[in-house]
């Protein structure tokens, strides 16, 4: 009535399950699900879930997981017992079925609850904005991008991303994932590697021998013969220790700016994995909140419908911090969020410093050396620049 609007708002949706947290990898396996709680006690505390509509995500049925896996690997994992005495940290079991028992993708109790939780958060949100109930979905329990049809792979059983854009193609022609884990999103883009209606976009570090999954080369842009459609539309931008924030927000603007231009997605999936944080136990970069962060807003800013995925993250008061200032970009207009965590969050200990945006020296000690010239991230936007003459919307 006194002629004030609203500032255009984002309908978030947020998607979660608080039974998916309780389960455990093993004593020191480096995934923690428990992170996820961690998370969202930050992103309660900062009083977020008033601005977002928050679902309690069921689980995914059998027939949405075999709408990617096969069924001999569903029914496989869906009877599978943990082992009575955890395998040591080296020794694999030679004959392990679907890659499933080993000490990367061990066997625990609940593992198909785990799964099909982790799947059915990221396929509501699909739906939200497939239904345009929500212009933003956020499922920071899903993200795990190495799962393959037949296959479990680091950490990943069920890749409930892949599923997740299953459900987008249904309402959008194109759609562009792009994936900031420190990882290759090597199952995400072996999923999508013979259409053309998806095109995966994955930042990682890559050294062939010496870092998992030792895919994602630079010229791997999907098998290229004459009758692939999927030929050209995988990215790969391989990096090497310690990229930091600056140099990663360039090269990400640059190339995801020429992407879309091509490409013109209907939706945006992006996967968030925050292991390519500074500090991370498993990552190498020296990215911190702000960047990591800034890739979300570059995203938001095309307004087109965007899902966020988790993924990796290993440093549970590094992930709670990226994934909260991600949450709020999601929903803020332009109010920006109190760098200072609120006063009263549950585990606040575990945060160890009161701040939002821990500087590198808080986080490390000693920065990482930054082993990424500026001339070879020259070298990877040319090379995606000329790859891309080959794609066309
Ligand atoms: N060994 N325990 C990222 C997935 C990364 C393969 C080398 C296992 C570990 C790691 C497991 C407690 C995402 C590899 C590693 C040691 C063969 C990886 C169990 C420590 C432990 O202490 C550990 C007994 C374990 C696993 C370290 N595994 C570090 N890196 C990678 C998989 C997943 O972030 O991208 C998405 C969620 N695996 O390097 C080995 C080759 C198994
Ligand atoms: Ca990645
Ligand atoms: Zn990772």
């Amino acid at each position: 009535e006194s002629g004030i609007t609203r500032p255009k708002g984002y309908n978030v949706s947020f998607h979660c399950n608080p039974d998916m947290e309780k389960h455990h990898f093993g004593m020191t396996h480096p995934m923690k699900p428990w992170r996820l709680t961690l998370s969202k006690s930050l992103i309660y505390s900062y009083g977020m879930s008033f601005a977002m509509d928050n679902y309690v995500s069921r689980a995914a049925t059998y027939e949405e997981l075999a709408t990617f896996h096969s069924t001999d690997y569903l029914d496989f994992l869906g009877t599978v017992l943990p082992e009575p005495v955890p395998r040591d940290l080296e020794n694999q079991n030679p004959d392990l079925k679907f890659n499933l028992g080993g000490s990367d993708c061990p066997l625990f109790d609940g593992l198909y609850d785990y799964c099909s939780m982790s799947a059915g958060g990221a396929l509501d949100g699909a739906r939200k904005l497939c239904s345009k109930q929500s212009d933003i979905a956020i499922a920071w329990g899903g993200g795990l991008h190495h799962a393959k049809k037949a296959e479990a792979s680091g950490f990943c059983y069920i890749n409930d991303i892949v599923v997740a854009i299953l459900q987008l193609l249904r309402y959008y022609p194109r759609v562009l994932y792009i994936d900031i884990d420190v990882h290759h999103g090597d199952g995400v883009e072996e999923a999508f590697f013979s259409t053309d209606r998806v095109m995966t976009v994955s930042f990682h570090k890559y050294d062939p021998n010496n870092f998992f999954p030792g895919t994602g080369a630079l010229d791997d842009n999907g098998p290229k013969s004459e009758h692939n459609p999927g030929a050209h539309h995988a990215v790969n931008v391989p990096l090497n220790d310690g990229i930091t924030d600056e140099q990663y927000e360039w090269l990400f603007n640059s190339i995801i700016g020429r992407i879309v231009e091509k490409f013109r997605p209907g939706a945006i999936a992006l996967q968030c994995g925050a292991d390519s944080l500074a500090g991370d136990r498993l990552g190498r970069f020296n990215l911190q909140v702000q960047g990591h962060g800034a890739c979300v807003e570059f995203c938001k800013k095309y307004n087109l419908p965007l899902i966020l995925f988790g993924g990796g993250g290993y440093t549970p008061r590094n992930v709670a911090r990226a994934w909260a200032y991600e949450t709020s970009i999601a929903i803020s207009c332009d109010d920006k969020i109190s760098p200072t965590l609120p006063q009263h969050v549950p585990w606040r200990d575990q945060f160890r410093q009161d701040t939002l945006f821990p500087t590198l020296e808080q986080i490390l000690g000693e920065p990482r050396v930054n082993r990424n010239s500026q001339k070879r991230l020259q070298d990877i936007l040319q090379h995606v620049t000329e790859q891309l003459r080959f794609v066309q919307a």
